[in-house]
């Protein structure tokens, strides 16, 4: 019933933090592009291979915009759908499965649904099958007005490889869409082609194979840097439409593409040992944002993408009344820098705790246990939250549990 939020809503409550006030608003009114860059991972930013930069456009668009270099996925087996997951509910996603194949039936106050009732619309492109992790039908969950998915793009033979629809296509098709859109919007889009196993058609290979141990990491060095090359014709072709001005672009990386299974040939191309807490920062994914009134910043705040609703609400200036949010603005002062892990792990100011071990956040040197005790334990006690919520489907009480509260505070003022 309705009290079982009432323990999250006191928990949240204690853990709030207030918003950055100075960038309240500096986006009011503006459309969003939330852009996931498949597999990308931090460690590719501002990286070489042969001399060569593997995201050359990336790397001085950067320059542009708040750059966010200690911001992490969160992700677990849901993969992107997890990333996504977090974007628009600023919620945790699950320790198995994927919730938008097992909760799409729940109750959301996402994203799509607190700025629709601010007059925007809200969207997502991607192009591939609209089923894949169930989208199709998670996205009316959460409030979304339309999808177009890959029955909507002009897909050919010619213009596919791999998983799909190249990169460079989808974009400029998506560029297209948008300037049809009505305004303002909210507008998620997923590349694709940096995707497992990695693989490019000839004339698309920008850059030399690596030569690490693993042909994984080999072919991944090549489809990041053509998703580069295809970032780059799309914003370039974006910053000439009349809708640059009134947009902010939110870009981000939705998982590792490279996992643990390939330490040894990281460890060959980064020119290191790759220990437990190396591989945990290698989950670093990159976090860049444009626009009008967001000032050009290198900002190290401790963060992941439980925190984008959040920053994006604070930046459009939107009050969002849905209290149950796990994470804080990334532009905040006072926020609490403080990254978990679907696995229980974290990295906040100071630590880096990971499987049971601890470390210096910037140095790396291993530091004993107890001081990442309590981290652990807010791990622990914050994922707990989070599930009780989606197993329990615990938002549709929403409404009730606070106007309860609300009377239980008038009464207890009145006395
Ligand atoms: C599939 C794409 C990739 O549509 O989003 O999903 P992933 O395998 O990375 O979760």
């Amino acid at each position: 019933d309705s009290n079982e939020l009432v323990p999250a809503l006191n928990y949240l409550n204690e853990k709030k933090s207030e918003p950055n006030s100075e960038m309240t608003g500096v986006a009011e009114g503006k459309n969003v592009i939330a852009l996931s860059l498949e597999s990308t991972q931090t460690f590719v930013v501002d990286n070489k291979l042969n001399g060569k930069e593997l995201t050359p456009y990336f790397n001085d668009l950067k320059e542009e915009g708040a750059y966010f270099s200690n911001f992490y996925h969160q992700v677990k087996q849901g993969r992107t759908s997890d990333s996504e997951f977090m974007l628009d509910n600023s919620m945790y996603g699950l320790n198995r499965g994927a919730a938008f194949f097992t909760h799409s039936g729940n109750e959301y106050e996402a994203t799509p649904e607190v700025l629709g009732e601010h007059g925007y619309t809200s969207t997502n492109m991607h192009a591939n099958d609209k089923t894949f992790w169930n989208r199709n039908v998670m996205y009316d969950s959460l409030g979304y007005d339309e999808f177009y998915s890959k029955e909507d793009y002009d897909v050919t033979e010619e213009k596919s490889y791999g998983w799909g629809y190249l990169d460079e296509y989808f974009f400029m098709d998506s560029l297209d869409k948008m300037e049809n859109l009505e305004q303002p919007f909210y507008n998620k889009m997923i590349t694709l082609t940096n995707h497992h196993p990695f693989t490019l058609p000839e004339d698309k290979k920008y850059i030399e194979e690596g030569e690490t141990s693993s042909g994984t990491l080999n072919r991944f060095f090549q489809t990041i840097r053509y998703q580069d090359e295809a970032l780059k014709q799309f914003v370039e072709e974006f910053k000439k439409s009349d809708l640059y001005d009134d947009t902010i672009l939110v870009i981000y990386g939705d998982h590792f593409g490279i996992s643990e299974n390939h330490q040894e040939a990281m460890g060959q191309y980064l020119d290191k040992d790759i220990n437990e807490y190396e591989q945990f920062q290698l989950q670093r994914v990159p976090l860049l944002m444009i626009g009008e009134g967001i000032e050009p910043q290198k900002n190290d705040t401790v963060g992941g993408q439980i925190d984008l609703r959040p920053t994006i609400m604070n930046l459009l200036g939107v009050e969002d009344d849905n209290p149950v949010q796990f994470g804080h603005d990334l532009f905040s002062e006072d926020r609490r820098q403080m990254m978990i892990t679907r696995d229980g792990d974290f990295a906040n100011e100071e630590y880096v705790g990971v499987k049971g071990m601890c470390y210096d956040r910037e140095t790396g040197e291993e530091i004993e246990e107890e001081a990442c005790k309590p981290g652990f334990e807010t791990a622990e006690e914050e994922l707990a939250i989070s599930d009780s919520i989606i197993y329990g489907d615990l938002l549709r009480y929403l409404d009730e549990t606070e106007m309860i509260e609300e009377e239980k505070d008038d009464t207890s003022e009145q006395e």
